[in-house]
């Protein structure tokens, strides 16, 4: 099959594009497109081209996968040049998502038609780039200053009345692609469309614009396409020279580098081993537990539009449960999700009861209540008598036993972990933890239920703390051995949001409450190794009652929403160092941000090394969508990557010298450096 094909209708010429999943406009594409417009300019039977695509959207952009990768002749740019030159008026059909290079090639016809429910949109610097197929130049001239510069600065689709009151779009349709071509052409034909070269038009944006969008423009990507839209003030190739030079400049940064890594990311964590399983039906939920984690997850199904049954222990939970759900929709109301009407209709879908009886029909139950082996075998021993034969059996455990959990039931091949994240009715991330004994089917089940519920999931090994918990739980330690060794915590949360982190981790432990992480310590007391150093700092803050903004007061004193620094915590500091003989030192920010990627890379790797994860793309997604990790960095591995495994290596042994326990380079990571490989090889190995 052609990527590229015609068809005649007396003096219209059809022209196709089919490549599917998208129509992303490789090489095939390119070579196919250019080859049409030559021969169709020599035909005297045709007057009118009409372009269109195959499938579920006309082109979504450039060919992604191409990036990186020595070029193919004709470039995109080329290929739009000669669109826009064609001798014959060429009319473009637009459906689904034209985004990007898909919708530089619709600015290049000399006429654009687009199908109800389309979106258009310059996404280009959500991959760290700017449209480079003359987007930044012809888009101003055929829609007023402003709106050319929020679509090219902040990557968000308009919607096809929109583009259509913009002038964008010359015509809105209803019908398929092919009918609504050939209509198009002939109504180019017949005079009721009027063709223009976009080239041809006057620039519309006015120095009064560029001033409003430097002015609220931030950060490198976004400064760049908006440089790139400023050039549309010189004439079309003048213009187009400099978005070129820009875009290569772009081409070659390492936001893109890590931003196309995330885009992939978000992707490749659907390729796994039991794809190919047959998942079962999924219509109704059940959530055991109210509390934020249950009621999260009891919300997260309801807006997928499942009817869900939800397990309170006694009726004053269960109202504050039905509360909290209520709550969360009203939420979505005021986001805009959901209307009053349909926020009633999804309320209606939710029962609240103290009966586990009620969840005998359910097709997947989940469990959220306190995490503790004791409590959850109990859950899972009447699950087992109560639930039907191929219903889910979910444990939404942080890090508890899976396997042991399965164990109590007479059937492990039902159980699963599905670790949401808090908030679970708005976090993107799902941990999907395969246990010995899970069916293949339980897992595609569960990725299927992911889907439902917009979520990404990513598979996981059973582990303490499976992929994510795991790697926190080591990288946090290293803020508190900076703590201790003199830097102020207040400085290693300014370094880490100055990395592109939301919050440092000290704000995120406030956040979070404190009284969590000092009940684990003081569990896993008795099992912590002599040689493992410890910091006492935050067991201090938490005796004074100071659990973080719950309370008030934790690292830092809250006030509405105002917070200082808690002048008590640089005072526990301060008597730890003398008690155990320490020096305060200082740090550098970019030391802080080292020494804190070292020791999450270090976990990372050792999680790929085990199998936990199936990849290192894997562990990049789950930071990404679950940790608030900075997208621009692509993931902790992909961070690694760009960084260079031999400097990691190094900035290890390095830090070894002071504390050989903690710090210890990875087997996998030596490996990987001794072979001159990187994690993304190990990403394409599978
Ligand atoms: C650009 O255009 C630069 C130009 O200005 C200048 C050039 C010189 N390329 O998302 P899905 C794959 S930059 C290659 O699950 P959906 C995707 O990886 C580009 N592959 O479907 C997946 O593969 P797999 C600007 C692509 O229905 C499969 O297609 N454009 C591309 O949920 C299905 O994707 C963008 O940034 C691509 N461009 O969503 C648009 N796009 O099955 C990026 C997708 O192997 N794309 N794939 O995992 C999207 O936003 C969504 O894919 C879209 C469909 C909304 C189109």
């Amino acid at each position: 099959m052609a990527a590229v094909e015609t068809k005649f209708e007396g003096q219209v010429a059809l022209v196709k594009i089919d490549n599917p999943p998208v129509n992303a406009a490789g090489i095939d594409v390119r070579i196919g497109l250019v080859n049409a417009v030559r021969e169709l300019e020599e035909d005297d039977r045709v007057k009118v081209i009409a372009l269109y695509a195959a499938g579920r959207t006309f082109v979504a952009g450039a060919d992604i996968r191409e990036f990186g990768q020595p070029p193919k002749q004709p470039m995109l740019p080329e290929v739009c040049e000669i669109l826009e030159a064609s001798a014959k008026p060429i009319v473009c059909v637009l459906h689904g998502t034209t985004l990007g290079g898909g919708l530089e090639i619709a600015l290049s016809c000399q006429a654009r038609v687009g199908i109800k429910g389309l979106k258009l949109g310059l996404p280009e610097v959500n991959l760290g780039l700017l449209p480079g197929a003359g987007g930044t130049q012809r888009l101003p001239r055929l829609v007023e200053g402003m709106t050319a510069l929020t679509m090219i600065t902040s990557g968000k689709p308009i919607s096809a009345e929109a583009a259509l009151e913009a002038g964008l779009l010359d015509d809105l349709q209803d019908g398929v692609p092919a009918e609504v071509a050939l209509a198009a052409g002939r109504q180019v034909l017949d005079g009721a469309l009027t063709p223009r070269v976009t080239a041809h038009l006057e620039n519309r944006i006015t120095t009064n614009d560029l001033d409003a969008f430097r002015a609220k423009t931030r950060g490198e990507v976004a400064e760049r396409a908006l440089k790139a839209a400023e050039a549309s003030n010189l004439p079309l190739s003048d213009g187009l020279k400099e978005e070129r030079r820009l875009f290569t400049e772009a081409m070659a940064s390492n936001a893109h580098k890590g931003l196309k890594h995330a885009f992939f990311a978000e992707r490749a964590v659907s390729h796994i081993p039991e794809s190919k399983a047959e998942a079962r039906d999924l219509q109704t939920g059940g959530v055991i537990g109210g509390g934020t984690m249950g009621s999260g997850i009891a919300t997260a199904m309801l807006l997928a539009g499942m009817p869900v049954t939800l397990i309170e222990m006694e009726e004053g939970r269960v109202a504050f449960a039905r509360d909290t759900i209520t709550k969360n929709l009203e939420g979505a109301v005021k986001r805009g999700k959901l209307n009053a009407e349909q926020r009633d209709a999804t309320l209606a879908k939710l029962t609240c009861t103290t009966d586990m009886s009620a969840l005998a029909d359910v097709d997947v139950v989940i469990e959220a209540v306190f995490e503790s082996m004791d409590v959850k075998r109990e859950v899972f021993g009447k699950l087992d008598q109560i639930c039907k034969q191929g219903a889910i059996l979910a444990t939404n455990t942080s890090y508890l036993d899976v396997n042991e959990i399965a164990g109590v039931t007479s059937r492990p091949q039902d159980v699963i972990g599905l670790h949401f994240f808090s908030p679970a009715h708005v976090m993107r991330l799902l941990e999907v933890v395969v246990g010995k004994d899970t069916a293949p089917e339980t897992v595609a089940t569960s990725f299927k239920l992911a889907k439902k519920l917009r979520k990404v999931a990513v598979r996981s090994g059973v582990c303490d703390g499976f992929i994510g918990n795991r790697i926190l739980a080591h990288y946090r330690k290293s803020t508190a051995y900076m703590q201790l060794d003199g830097a102020p915590f207040e400085q290693i949360d300014a370094a880490l949001e100055d990395f592109g982190f939301a919050m440092g981790p000290f704000a995120v432990s406030d956040l979070a409450g404190q009284d969590i992480g000092w009940a684990t310590r003081k569990r896993q007391a008795e099992f912590r190794p002599d040689e493992e150093r410890y910091v006492e700092i935050a067991d201090r803050v938490c005796e004074q009652g100071w659990f973080g903004r719950k309370s008030g007061k934790g690292f830092y004193i809250y006030d509405g929403k105002n917070r200082s620094v808690n002048p008590a915590v640089a005072e526990f500091a301060q008597a730890e160092r003398e008690a155990k003989g320490i020096a305060a030192r200082s740090f550098t920010d970019a030391e802080i941000v080292d020494r804190y990627m070292a020791a999450m890379v270090s976990e990372a790797a050792r999680v790929v090394e085990d199998k936990i994860a199936l990849r290192p793309i894997d562990v990049d997604a789950v930071f990404l969508f679950g940790y608030g990790f900075p997208r621009h960095w692509g993931g902790p591995l992909q961070y690694a990557d760009i960084t260079g495994l031999a400097v990691i290596v190094q900035r290890i042994e390095q830090y070894a010298q002071e504390d050989p326990y903690y710090w210890q380079v990875p087997a996998l990571l030596r490996e990987l450096v001794e072979a001159g490989k990187t994690f993304n090889d190990l990403n394409k190995e599978g």
